[in-house]
């Protein structure tokens, strides 16, 4: 089961300064409080640390003097808060700890249990990276309230845009029996500090529409059960108009009384068998799920009437913004999906209950190797807002390629917005504190399935691993994530770590050169999204172009010539994104539509950038290939073989990439390449 222990490995420490500084501080483990976080936390620390000492801590402070870890809540336990000052304590918010180190005793101290079990989890990643606890005095609040996974599943155990095997929670239809992989992905997750989790797909299908009834009910109550042991709120995707398919009503209007008393009832349901059910996702009016439109209702009467019903239970909404036409009119070129969720949703601004949450994706599009950030962020301050992710890489290589997206999240959160002024970033929208907004944070689309190693391309574990990262800190940089991941999933050569860092750093730009230039997207081959297919989406409905011809390529995005997209954004991003000579290069074509002989910033020509940047794609691929052969006899053979096929695989796959965008812009141009290599 190679890879299976992903960061949290259980094996013998075998660096020899490592093992002292564990064995040094973990002789025992004490709690006063019988509580079910601080429960897990202690298992969870006595359970890694017997894994890697070979010795089991005690449960009382050790005799012999040596370092001990004293576990607990400050209201719970008197000798946790005599080691802290009243304002220490005070600035310790819900999900937050303090780790201390006093003499031969290391504090784990929270606000309440769950803290203690992320300081737990902390504590373990500081033995993995081998830090010494000396002067160790750390405070750590999330940032984020709200530190969402979404799996995409589905209960006859498909998951879409999965990756990395079937699902782990669902086959043939039913829940599975044995939850212990389940039990082991919450762990996983607990441990990079997630704390809410929607278990099926937000295309609700007719079986996942039926998980409000008895047929599913029995055994979501003990999927949630499971999570709960790590701090984590079970959520469900519901589909809009479950009241007619699951046939009780004929309609699911949403200011219809039946309607409202319907869901209401759902609501009591739940919460008479999950009390701390964290609530819906909402797909709605979006790629053929139902919605309030079909009413003539518009989204903030649609979640208002659900988030009423969950309101008395402390229940949120989280709906999603990912709201466009999929049917549009390709032969008309003022329709533009990039503009979509922007115009269908700040008109809303400040209807939305306080229980209602947008969930906006990164970007105006979907998921694409590149995309400017969504302006829909901080477009309306009197409403919650969560960040959405794809840590599946549908866009990105699918895991077969390596990507690693924590670069390109950092670059999306700290985007200054400009709508305070300066420094008002996306992750302060995110986090809500640009406007004071009570509710926060990140989603994300999982990469986990049934694979042995639960990401298929071992290095996809560092995008999981990051994500849950990023969501607590928004501040922590991609490399230094980056090292905490490697140092902990294989150890401590520096060999290993640099060749890793390197691999992973480069990879992002790696694959968008040899795939996506200058910000196209969606050259690839349409429905399952792998491979290279220039003109797969560009006479389709789903609003997905590039608009090349024998002249040019590009989207024209300007408000004076164009879509109008670039109006959206505030000052000075709308001057910047309107002219093609102040877009940045990496978004050029994304805004304007150009010849291919535009100059870059950089010096080059349109044209010259897509072959350049293709070649030398396609032999950074190689590169990767080499850089990962380099660690046979450093990494675990499994896991070594494990990557070396998908290297080999990526290596080969980023020439047909190569050939194919060259080829086609060849073709359409007539411009030949200046360093005259083959074109076909
Ligand atoms: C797209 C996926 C599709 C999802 C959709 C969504 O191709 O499978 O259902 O996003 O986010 O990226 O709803």
């Amino acid at each position: 089961q190679a890879g299976y222990e992903a960061w949290l490995r259980k094996r013998t420490v075998t660096d020899q300064t490592q093992l002292s500084l564990i064995m040094r501080w973990t002789n025992g483990i004490v709690l006063e409080e019988d509580d079910r976080y601080i429960q897990t936390a202690a298992s969870e620390l006595a359970e890694m640390i017997a894994a890697w000492t070979g010795r089991r801590p005690s449960d009382s402070v050790p005799g012999d003097g040596g370092g001990w870890l004293r576990i607990g809540t400050f209201m719970g336990s008197s000798e946790v808060a005599r080691a802290f000052s009243e304002e220490e304590m005070s600035v310790v918010q819900e999900d937050g700890f303090r780790l201390r180190r006093l003499g031969e005793r290391v504090l784990i101290a929270g606000m309440t249990g769950r803290g203690v079990l992320y300081g737990a989890f902390a504590f373990l990643r500081l033995m993995q990276t081998g830090d010494s606890l000396d002067e160790l005095d750390e405070l750590s609040n999330p940032a984020n309230s709200l530190r969402l996974i979404n799996q995409w599943d589905n209960v006859d155990g498909s998951i879409e845009r999965g990756y990395s095997g079937q699902s782990i929670f669902y086959a043939e239809g039913e829940i599975v029996r044995d939850l212990s992989r389940v039990r082991d992905y919450a762990r996983l997750l607990a441990s990079v500090g997630i704390n809410g989790i929607v278990i099926n797909n937000v295309n609700v299908h007719k079986l996942e529409t039926m998980f409000l009834t008895e047929k599913y009910l029995p055994r979501i109550v003990e999927v949630a059960n499971v999570f709960r042991t790590y701090g984590i709120r079970l959520f469900l995707s519901i589909n809009f108009a479950a009241p007619i398919e699951l046939g009780d009503l004929p309609t699911a209007d949403p200011l219809d009384e039946a309607v409202k008393d319907w869901w209401k009832e759902r609501a009591r349901e739940l919460y008479g068998r999950i009390p701390d059910f964290g609530g819906f996702l909402v797909k709605a009016d979006s790629e053929f799920r139902p919605g309030p439109f079909t009413y003539g209702r518009d989204h903030a009467d649609g979640a208002n009437m659900l988030a009423e019903a969950l309101a008395p239970y402390g229940g949120l909404i989280v709906w999603r913004c990912f709201v466009y036409n999929c049917n549009q009119d390709w032969r008309d070129r003022k329709t533009d999906r990039a503009r979509a969720a922007y115009d269908h949703f700040t008109p809303l601004d400040g209807r939305f209950m306080d229980n209602v949450v947008l969930q906006v994706k990164n970007g105006p599009m979907d998921f694409q190797v590149r995309e400017p950030v969504s302006p829909l962020f901080g477009a309306m301050p009197n409403t919650n807002m969560l960040i959405e992710f794809q840590i599946t890489q549908e866009y990105t290589g699918q895991q077969r390629h390596l990507c690693y997206l924590v670069p390109q999240w950092k670059e999306a959160l700290d985007f200054d917005t400009y709508l305070r002024g300066e420094g008002s970033t996306v992750k302060k929208v995110a986090d809500g504190s640009l406007f004071g907004r009570p509710l926060g944070g990140f989603a994300a689309v999982s990469n986990i399935g049934s694979d042995a190693n639960w990401t298929g391309h071992p290095l996809a574990q560092a995008n999981l691993y990051g994500y849950g990262r990023l969501a607590w800190d928004p501040d922590l940089s991609a490399d230094g994530i980056a090292v905490e991941w490697t140092k902990q999933t294989f150890g401590h050569n520096d060999y290993v770590i640099r060749t890793v860092l390197a691999m992973l750093m480069s990879s992002w730009g790696v694959y968008e050169s040899y795939t996506a230039p200058l910000g196209v997207g969606w050259m690839v081959k349409p429905n399952h999204h792998y491979g290279p297919d220039v003109d797969g989406y560009e006479y389709s409905m789903w609003g997905t172009y590039h608009f090349a011809d024998c002249r040019g390529i590009g989207v024209d995005r300007s408000v004076h010539t164009g879509t109008g997209y670039a109006g959206q954004y505030h000052s000075p991003h709308s001057e910047r994104f309107e002219s093609a000579e102040t877009t940045p290069d990496e978004l050029l074509l994304f805004f304007h539509h150009v010849p291919y002989r535009h100059r870059l910033h950089s010096g080059k020509t349109v044209i010259q950038h897509i072959y350049d940047t293709h070649f030398e794609g396609a032999e950074r691929a190689e590169e990767l290939v080499d850089q990962w052969e380099g660690l046979k006899g450093y990494i675990d053979h499994n896991i070594f073989e494990q990557g070396l096929s998908r290297f080999q695989e990526q290596a080969e796959h980023a020439k047909e990439w190569r050939d194919v965008i060259n080829t086609y812009f060849w073709r359409k141009s007539g411009i030949a390449d200046e360093q005259g290599r083959t074109l076909y």
